[in-house]
């Protein structure tokens, strides 16, 4: 046996246990562990049954995405592990508790019998690294559960749970108590079963409906949904074989599909988010032995729309807390709203009532700090503006526990600047949560020079509990997120003034793969935000760099975006879809008449490269500075908190994937005709010369 898969017997039973903490993945030794514990038990005529099972808390979670990259003679055979159980000539059941993803349900699909715990997670997640289930899964899970259920589960990569997998006939049973020997009394009742081995690949793919006619319905839906992500098709594609084609060649077509996925750029992208999305907790000065502070009680200041959401976070991850406002109207206001949001989610059926209820029980509005003596946390959440901030920090100085967190969530302002209110900035931070708080993913953690490791990490740890994706970055103008999108939005501004129109801009950048355009985004946030940023920040502005005024005209104009109906584009009553406005054409052109700017026409490939290199290029002046501490955590900043597609990887991989020579060579082409708002990054120049990559950089 290997040291990563034990063998033991009971009678006449063996227990293969794979044991690879913390998630069992089919790391290099795994496989080959369990084909040995199936050629001891086949050898052994005492075995009559096998069971297979992961120590710990999890079946098997997948294969191991790092060996992706290995030379194929050395990665894991998965799928000759897979064969192997499928054809062990005694019965083999799969005991699975907590995940059984991606390989690890391959290797369930092809036992005899597969029991689960109630809490087991099944599914395959491959989708969303860019690939498909490459060990069978595409072949037997339309055998076991259905063309249409196999389709949804494969496109989707959303996993069932032991319940739903019981109703597909995914399992056989859900078993109560201790698994393994659950699991042991189930194989020792299936020996005595007469006739053939079940075998998943000998059974027929069921469908309610004709399969043409699904596989045409999963196609339209994966193609909306996909926005130009091609692994959702390619899966239809390999599903359809097990339809189409004997099994063995069924496994010869999935293994074609896959091979070309895990080979494509965007499969590469996919994998890059997954693991910079679980190293961005990572804090590389902070010794592993800090521990962060137990958060059993929260306070939020403010009850408007960041204050509000930000509340919920904390009851949805279970802990107490006080929203404080300055007046009964402006709490109530603030909870109502609160209360519907809640009130939607239990509408789309993705929340029970008794759920909503136990919710907003852990929210309570207060009207002055005494709950702030409790607090573990503090966010403040109001109004941007530095004296107001000040005061409130200045408060809470006073009325704080001596070990609580102070956080701010400040977008703008100087963080350093707040703590410098109160007698302890080592316990001041900034917790930068985006719009609409309850939902979006992204919190920067803002690091101001004085703040704690302690404080840090406990901030982190309650971002992960909010189940948000904590990313720990330093103090500057708009932080990482918003300083580069600054560059983005404003040199999308410099193209309009050129000849461009804001449908024309935004219709490439959602061809690219965004959610949204600039000038969509803008509409969404409200331009009076932008407006009154760059008010602010007009005093300090260099006089002789390039500045575009169309977006502060169309503000004038009393067009704020969304809220206001019209902004760069017109919404219809009650709906959020952008529609093309002459009038706004029509001051864009007298703008650039008024600019002394003539008007060309701007192709595609210049307004990608244009809006992509400035992220890049600030981006790499960021890392420079170390406001970051990898690239990667940028790239996760831009995906879950600017609809950056996860399929190319953030900025400031794909500028890695286009190589950095290109991207250098692109923002001197653009400096030569436009000016300083180009000037090269230094970091990017050092890197393209060397022709090396941010991630060498970083190792270095
Ligand atoms: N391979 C390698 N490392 C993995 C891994 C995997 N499949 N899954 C997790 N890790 C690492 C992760 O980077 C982290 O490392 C640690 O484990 C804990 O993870 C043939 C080809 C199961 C829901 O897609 O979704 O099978 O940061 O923090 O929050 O068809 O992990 O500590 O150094 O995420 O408890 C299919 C991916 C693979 C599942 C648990 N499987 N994993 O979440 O822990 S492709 C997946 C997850 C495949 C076959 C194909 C989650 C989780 P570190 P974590 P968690």
């Amino acid at each position: 046996m290997t040291d990563l898969v034990g063998y033991e017997q009971r009678d006449d039973i063996a227990i293969i246990t794979v044991d690879n903490p913390p998630l069992n993945v089919l790391s290099p030794g795994v496989p080959e562990g369990i084909v040995a514990g199936l050629q001891r038990a086949e050898s052994d005529e005492r075995i009559a049954a096998v069971v297979l099972i992961g120590a710990g808390r999890h079946f098997i979670a997948g294969a191991d995405i790092k060996t992706f990259t290995m030379p194929r003679e050395e990665s894991p055979d998965v799928r000759g592990m897979v064969n192997a159980v499928e054809n062990s000539t005694k019965p083999v059941i799969a005991a699975v508790q907590g995940a059984a993803l991606g390989g690890g349900l391959e290797t369930a699909l092809a036992c005899t019998f597969r029991v689960a715990a109630p809490g087991a997670s099944m599914g395959t997640p491959e989708v969303n690294l860019g690939i498909l289930p490459g060990a069978g899964g595409t072949q037997r899970l339309p055998r076991l559960v259905g063309l249409d259920a196999a389709l949804q589960m494969i496109t989707t990569g959303t996993p069932v749970d032991a319940q739903r997998a019981a109703e597909l006939g995914l399992i056989d049973e859900i078993v109560d108590g201790d698994l393994r020997d659950a699991a042991v009394a189930y194989a020792a009742a299936r020996i005595s079963d007469s006739g053939p081995l079940r075998r998943t690949r000998d059974l027929d793919v069921r469908s309610d409906a004709p399969a043409a006619q699904v596989l045409a319905k999963a196609r339209e839906t994966a193609a909306t949904r996909a926005r130009g992500r091609i692994a959702p098709l390619r899966c239809i594609d390999a599903v359809e074989a097990s339809v189409t084609m004997p099994f063995d060649d069924g496994m010869q077509r999935e293994r074609e599909l896959f091979t070309e996925l895990v080979e494509s750029d965007q499969s590469r992208a996919l994998r890059h988010i997954f693991f910079a999305e679980r190293t961005a907790a990572k804090i590389d000065d902070v010794p592993d032995d800090v521990r962060p502070a137990d958060i059993s009680r929260g306070v939020v200041i403010g009850a408007g729309t960041m204050g509000g959401g930000i509340a919920m976070n904390f009851a949805n991850a279970g802990i107490p807390v006080s929203v404080v406002e300055v007046d009964q109207d402006s709490l109530d206001t603030g909870l109502a709203k609160v209360e519907r949001n809640y009130q939607a989610t239990v509408d789309k059926g993705r929340l029970t009532p008794e759920k909503m209820r136990e919710r907003m029980d852990r929210i309570t509005g207060v009207l002055d700090y005494d709950a702030v003596g409790d607090a573990d946390v503090v966010i403040e959440a109001v109004f941007e503006d530095m004296d107001i901030k000040k005061d409130i920090f200045a408060t809470l100085d006073k009325t704080a526990g001596p070990d609580a967190v102070l956080a701010t969530n400040t977008s703008t302002l100087d963080v350093n600047e707040i703590a410098a209110a109160t007698s302890r900035p080592s316990s001041v931070l900034g917790m930068h949560f985006f719009s609409p708080a309850n939902v979006m993913k992204l919190l920067e953690i803002v690091r101001g020079e004085q703040t704690s490791h302690r404080a840090l990490v406990t901030a982190v740890a309650l971002g992960k509990k909010m189940r948000k994706i904590p990313v720990v970055v330093g103090v500057c103008d708009g932080f990482v997120g918003n300083r580069m999108f600054h560059k983005y939005t404003r040199e999308a501004s410099f193209l309009l003034e050129e000849g461009a129109l804001p449908e024309q801009v935004d219709k490439v950048m959602t061809d690219f793969g965004f959610a949204m355009g600039p000038f969509a985004v803008s509409d969404l946030a409200g331009l009076d935000i932008g407006y009154r940023i760059r008010r602010a920040q007009a005093a300090t502005r260099d006089p002789d760099e390039r500045y575009a005024a169309i977006a502060d005209r169309i503000v004038e104009m009393d067009r704020l975006g969304q809220k206001s109906g019209v902004g760069f584009y017109r919404y219809a009553d009650g709906s959020r879809t952008p529609i093309p406005d002459p009038e706004i054409e029509e001051l864009i052109v007298a703008h650039s008449a008024e600019q002394g700017i003539e008007r060309r026409d701007i192709s595609g490939e210049e307004i990608r490269e244009r809006l992509l290199y400035q992220l890049v290029n600030e981006g790499a002046q960021i890392l420079d500075e170390g406001i970051a501490q990898r690239s990667s955590d940028i790239d996760v900043i831009y995906v879950y908190g600017y609809g950056f597609p996860a399929h190319a990887g953030g900025p400031m991989f794909h500028a890695g994937l286009l190589g950095l020579d290109t991207v250098l060579a692109g923002v001197r082409r653009y400096q030569e005709r436009h000016g300083d708002t180009w000037a090269p990054a230094p970091l990017l120049t050092r890197l393209a010369e060397q022709g090396a990559t941010f991630e060498q950089y970083e190792r270095a």
